[in-house]
């Protein structure tokens, strides 16, 4: 980490991250893009949108609730309890777009979910939220109000993201004094875009990875390595220069 960076973070007044899967790798949860990621078995087309769900809800239902069950026995790394001790010094902002709620699970208090939440369901007919769906005979869930089958709720690949989330997550961009893109491969719009918008607005911009992604080339700085190491050590920098200047 640079003498530029540790003085920017000791005076920043509001530091705003966006993660992506590999914040959560290190709680054993898979990534998409990765060698051993969730998309090397299956291509996002096949699952991750409307069309293919409706073709074939059975199988996009048991891909969700696979993952869900890996989310749900999950927990927490160093690299979420580090950005949740973050946000107890400095106003902190995580735009993720992780579907596992290991942020809120951490005690991240302003956490916008971009790409919704694996965790909930809902109808796709009324809309209703569904946490105990009925099963037919070919174990399709389906609302127990109207029939309409149940899909997790996230945001797939040509839906819009939430309005709410995506305003928030702008407009925090826009005011952020350092933004932190950590563990995404930056290949998904239009959260790939904030790191690139953060720059225009005058924020020092970091990029934390194992390896380089589509914004390296445009961020001021680099920090490599897994985010259960780096995350801390960005943190315990920030909390000695507070402590040290209270
Ligand atoms: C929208 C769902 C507009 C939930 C996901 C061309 C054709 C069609 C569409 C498009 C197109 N061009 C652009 C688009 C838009 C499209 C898009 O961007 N496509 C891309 C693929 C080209 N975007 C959309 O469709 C979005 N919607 O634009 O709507 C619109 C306008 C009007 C009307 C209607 C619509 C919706 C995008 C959301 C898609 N949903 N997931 C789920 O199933 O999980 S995307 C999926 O990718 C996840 O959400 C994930 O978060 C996201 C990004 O992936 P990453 O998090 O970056 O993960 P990845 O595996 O890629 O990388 C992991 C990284 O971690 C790597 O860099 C690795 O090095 C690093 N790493 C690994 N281990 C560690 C580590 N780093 C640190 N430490 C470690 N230990
Ligand atoms: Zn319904």
């Amino acid at each position: 980490m640079s003498p530029e960076l540790r003085k920017i973070l000791s005076e920043a007044r509001s530091v705003v991250v966006l993660t992506g899967a590999g914040v959560s790798a290190e709680s054993g949860i898979a990534t998409f893009r990765d060698p051993d990621g969730l998309w090397q078995q299956f291509k996002p087309q096949e699952l991750a949108n409307i069309d293919a769900f409706l073709a074939n809800p059975s199988l996009v239902q048991r891909w969700y609730a696979e993952r869900r069950r890996v989310v749900e026995e999950a927990e927490p790394n160093p690299a979420h309890r580090a950005l949740a001790l973050l946000d107890t010094v400095v106003e902190t902002t995580i735009i993720t777009q992780n579907v596992d709620g290991l942020h809120h699970q951490s005690g991240s208090r302003n956490v916008i979910e971009l790409h919704g939440n694996i965790r909930r369901s809902y109808c796709v007919d009324c809309g209703g939220k569904s946490d105990n769906p009925q099963l037919d005979a070919q174990g399709i869930a389906h609302c127990r109000r109207c029939s309409g089958l149940i899909r997790p709720d996230v945001v797939w690949f040509g839906e819009m993201l939430p309005v709410e989330a995506i305003r928030m997550a702008y407009e925090a961009t826009r005011t952020a004094d350092v933004f932190l893109s950590i563990g995404t491969g930056a290949e998904v719009s239009p959260a790939a875009d904030l790191p690139i918008i953060a720059g225009r607005h005058g924020a020092y911009t970091v990029e934390m990875n194992i390896r380089r992604s589509a914004i390296s080339d445009f961020v001021d700085e680099i920090v490599s390595g897994p985010a259960g190491t780096t995350v801390p050590d960005l943190v315990s920098v920030v909390l000695d220069s507070r402590q040290t200047s209270t």
